[in-house]
């Protein structure tokens, strides 16, 4: 197999590692956790305060990108990084699971998957061919296979039929990148559930050979204890000297818990939706600000955070601009909510090189136990 991008362990605590992995934009620091950038933008932030919060990597989105501006005018504007104008690296997502879960009237084949936009009505297929080629065309770093995601809870037959359509997908998928030095294609794992669906799933994807492999079908409904409850195996069954990336996850508490558990990469739209909703995610947990609680309180939204949204504005304020519909409002509490992500990474990270991850996790807990301030 050709070897895309370069991945070293510098650190282990128990499961978690501290890792770096190496492309010709720049390092990933991991644990590393990736803002959502779904249209060729972080919503409400400008790329350098991207990258001001700590951020190393941003995910883009196959579906969203594919329908509008599309991949070929992207590509003639001279790629997707040049296009929003941030220059290090973009993980996109492949679109299967984002078809399943905003397209109009799919219709799912052993070739791909058949949909109408949700945008406008008009017809489009995506396969794991036209998925690696859609990925080419943004000039992805981090390219991801093209699978199906099923909803959570369905029956272990349904779930094994389509893991096996995923891994015959994966071998599509991993044929039609072909060898791009510089770029990376990961594998992504479904079973649900399923310990030894899990398994086959690792297996079959090992074979093939991958940069990286994903824990895909997760945090699709089934709740945190679940997840943790597929964690506490599944990270295992991938091969150790990759990184490894949960998927669409997830709450501070989440991450916590699947970084002890081995994973290494994360993406997640709640720092940037929640931010867009009034919601400041804090050490202490989230905190509402459209709450009348917060119109005379003169303190910042986090006394200890070196954020500019922390730096400058009270909580009232940010209660009247949240309250008002103002702009600033999405601006400060999503700059903010991905400032706090990136520095529980950083947390993560040093405590893993530290050998001392249970007492960070022990830490994490009890704050948030206290409560907002
Ligand atoms: N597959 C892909 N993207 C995803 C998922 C998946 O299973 C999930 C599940 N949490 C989020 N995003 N391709
Ligand atoms: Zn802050």
């Amino acid at each position: 197999m050709a070897q895309g991008i370069d991945f070293q362990i510098s650190a282990r605590d128990g499961k978690a590692r501290r890792c770096a992995l190496s492309t010709p934009r720049g390092e990933i620091r991991t644990p590393a956790f990736m803002p959502v950038g779904t249209a060729a933008t972080v919503k409400a932030m400008l790329p350098g305060s991207v990258r001001e919060t700590g951020a190393d990597i941003l995910l883009g989105n196959t579906y969203h990108l594919m329908l509008r501006p599309g991949a070929q005018r992207v590509h003639d504007l001279g790629g997707l990084h040049r296009f929003m104008n941030w220059d290090r690296p973009i993980l996109t997502d492949s679109g299967g699971f984002q078809v399943m879960s905003l397209a109009d009237l799919r219709r799912l084949s052993e070739d791909g998957v058949k949909f109408r936009s949700h945008i406008d009505g008009s017809e489009h297929m995506l396969s794991p061919e036209t998925s690696m080629e859609i990925q080419k065309l943004l000039g992805s770093d981090i390219v991801m296979c093209f699978d199906e995601c099923p909803a959570l809870p369905a029956d272990r037959e349904r779930i094994a039929e389509s893991m096996r359509l995923s891994m015959r997908w994966a071998q599509r998928s991993r044929d039609a990148f072909g060898d791009r030095p510089g770029h990376a294609l990961f594998g992504i794992q479904q079973g649900g559930l399923e310990e030894d669906l899990r398994g086959e799933s690792a297996e079959a994807l090992a074979a093939i050979g991958f940069d990286g492999y994903a824990i895909g079908g997760l945090a699709v409904g089934e709740g945190q204890e679940a997840m943790f409850g597929c964690l506490d195996f599944a990270p295992g069954q991938l091969p150790d000297d990759k990184p490894r990336y949960l998927m669409g996850v997830g709450k501070p508490d989440d991450i916590v818990g699947a970084v002890r558990r081995g994973v290494d990469m994360f993406d997640c739209v709640l720092p940037s939706r929640s931010g867009r909703t009034g919601q400041g995610l804090t050490r202490r947990g989230p905190v509402n600000l459209r709450n009348a609680r917060h119109k005379d309180d003169p303190r910042p939204l986090d006394p200890e955070c070196a954020c500019p949204c922390c730096s400058g504005y009270s909580r009232a304020y940010l209660h009247h601009v949240v309250r008002s519909g103002e702009i600033i409002a999405s601006m400060l509490l999503t700059w903010h909510n991905l400032h706090y992500y990136q520095e529980l990474m950083q947390g993560l990270r040093d405590a893993i090189e530290a050998g001392r991850l249970d007492a960070f996790a022990a830490d994490f807990d009890a704050q948030r136990a206290q409560g907002d301030l």
